[in-house]
């Protein structure tokens, strides 16, 4: 098979954002641009001559012919095998955890998340290293490097290679392996589980709806819900993978869910809801008339986890992103365990994972897993939710009132200001971190600041640090809000807003009506409305 050699030159926008590169589809099919960024990985991890590589992807429109490109161009640069998901298919927890089981170098997920796809949505590819884990900043900065000077790429001149039909064919010297996307991970989840308790929950009557949002998590919960566990047919909605998801937004949060929120919130509401996104590692949990933040949901994990098999013997750590709730930091002092606090992105809990300092860890932006994988998992924390439901025997809502009865209730909000202007959300940034040392000790609407600062983080396992990760500004009496701007948009920026008050008294409050002081304080200290040129958040989460 004829091994091309094609002229290239940098092209701009390169740059691996909190989630790997991520641009509108349109974007990653104009010439070059894909090629470019896959020579740019493999000169990024020191050429993948003789590795091994796990590959697939969400579905979403361009997956396929994304994935053809990649194989042909790690044949022609030396691979020696590469694992595909049918269909170049693979959840993101189900690739990392195939890169872990078959011990591969790395892996390459084909995936824009929970951001719409089709051919005006967006589309993403991801690297993640041999711990199955998104690559570290020492490894994206090596990539985006690479992609400054490349000059040209080489790729195989060879017809698609058979994807549909599972087993090992070859492409040129490679050893191409299309195995089963689900199989590996049911396998592991029934490993982490009390299968037993889920049968015997759904047998006794449970109610559940899953909706996975028209995107990858359909076969994968079918298989283990329905087929395996027993909830009844038709427990999973929207089921069948689309490339465009339905021409929805696959992201698991009360907005874009909004159907399953109000079946939840309605009569006849089943016992439990949930979702999840476009490539499977968020989630969304709902009981019968109680939505549980992502960082509520944390906490309440942590708090029961010796329920389930896999964490009997309890936990190591957590680990939470700075922008997550501090409910969970409660938990870990009262099990007299660490609690880490690191910059938003999933590639920052690796290192204690690997390191076993921490078991679970978890995000505000609906992410929750643990060191069963090395990304963050949806269909786990539903499971892991049905196992603590299983073996309590109590309702969401019920369990929620008894855990903020114990630990306090940080009531929760993220504000999103989406598709602004760069510049006025830079300026606004800048312009507050430069009166952060001044803060402390004044007055914001009323509420008096203890503390301001732009995060940074210092890694305990390899010592590296990093920087301006978010601004973060403390109140009085535990209230909290943190300003920091979106790593995964793709037009303008996003501003993000997140606010938190602690309350151990009372816990029915309306969270927006409970944080309208920091509310209010934030926008005395951003002067939001007048900087982005909205009068309110496009989305309330
Ligand atoms: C990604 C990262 C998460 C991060 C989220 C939001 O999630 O993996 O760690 O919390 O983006 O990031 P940002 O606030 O920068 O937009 P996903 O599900 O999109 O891969």
């Amino acid at each position: 098979m004829p091994l091309l050699t094609v002229s290239t030159s940098p092209i701009d926008g390169q740059k691996p954002g909190t989630s790997g590169l991520r641009k509108q589809t349109k974007i990653f099919q104009s010439p070059n641009f894909l090629e470019n960024f896959i020579q740019s990985i493999w000169t990024g991890i020191g050429g993948v001559t003789g590795k091994t590589l796990v590959l697939g992807g969400d579905g979403r429109f361009f997956n396929a012919e994304a994935a053809q490109i990649v194989l042909r161009m790690a044949a022609a640069s030396g691979a020696a095998r590469v694992i595909v998901g049918q269909n170049a298919l693979l959840s993101t927890p189900a690739a990392s955890h195939l890169i872990r089981k078959r011990g591969a170098d790395g892996g390459i997920i084909l995936s824009a998340s929970h951001n719409p796809g089709g051919p005006n949505g967006d589309f993403g590819v991801k690297y993640n290293t041999g711990n199955g884990g998104p690559a570290p900043e020492s490894v994206t900065e090596k990539i985006f490097a690479a992609t400054q000077v490349i000059s040209e790429y080489a790729i195989l001149d060879s017809a698609d290679i058979d994807l549909a039909t599972l087993g090992e064919k070859t492409l040129g010297d490679m050893i191409v392996d299309v195995v089963d996307p689900v199989a590996d991970y049911a396998d592991l989840m029934a490993s982490i589980f009390d299968f037993d308790a889920l049968k015997a929950l759904f047998a006794g009557g449970f109610r559940m709806r899953f909706d996975a949002m028209h995107a990858i998590t359909g076969p994968y919960a079918r298989a283990i819900l329905e087929d395996t566990l027993g909830a009844e047919t038709g427990t999973v909605i929207n089921g069948t993978p689309s490339p465009d998801f339905g021409k929805g937004h696959p992201d698991p949060n009360p907005i874009w869910a909004k159907t399953l929120m109000d079946e939840m919130m309605g009569r006849d509401a089943p016992d439990f809801g949930a979702a999840s996104d476009g490539d499977g590692d968020r989630n969304m949990i709902v009981g019968r008339g109680q939505y549980v933040t992502p960082s509520d949901s944390l906490a309440a994990l942590a708090a029961n986890a010796t329920l389930v098999p896999a964490y009997s013997g309890g936990l190591s750590g957590v680990a939470r992103s700075m922008p997550t709730s501090q409910a969970v930091d409660r938990v870990a002092a009262a099990q007299g365990i660490d609690c880490f606090e690191t910059p938003t992105g999933w590639k920052f809990f690796g290192n204690l994972l690997d390191a076993g300092r921490c078991t679970l860890c978890g995000e505000e932006s609906a992410g929750t897993g643990s060191d069963h994988v090395r990304e963050k998992d949806g269909l786990w924390a539903v499971l892991f939710w049905l196992n603590i439901l299983a073996k309590r025997q109590i309702s969401v809502k019920a369990l929620m009132e008894d855990h903020w009865q114990r630990f306090g209730r940080n009531y929760y909000s993220r504000h999103d200001y989406e598709g602004v202007d760069a510049g006025a959300a830079n300026a606004l940034m800048d312009d507050l971190r430069g009166r952060l040392s001044a803060l402390p000790g004044t007055q914001a609407a009323g509420l008096t600041i203890t503390s301001a600062d732009d995060f940074a983080y210092d890694d305990p396992i390899d010592g590296s640090r990093t920087e301006k990760q978010g601004i973060r500004i403390g109140f009085d009496g535990g209230a909290r809000l943190v300003l920091r701007l979106s790593g995964t948009g793709t037009v303008g920026a996003t501003l993000r807003v997140y606010l938190e008050t602690l309350d151990t008294a009372v816990f029915d409050k309306d969270a927006q009506e409970a944080l309208a002081p920091v509310i209010a304080a934030a926008e005395a200290l951003a002067g939001i409305k007048d900087r982005t040129g909205r009068d309110a958040p496009d989305v309330i989460t």
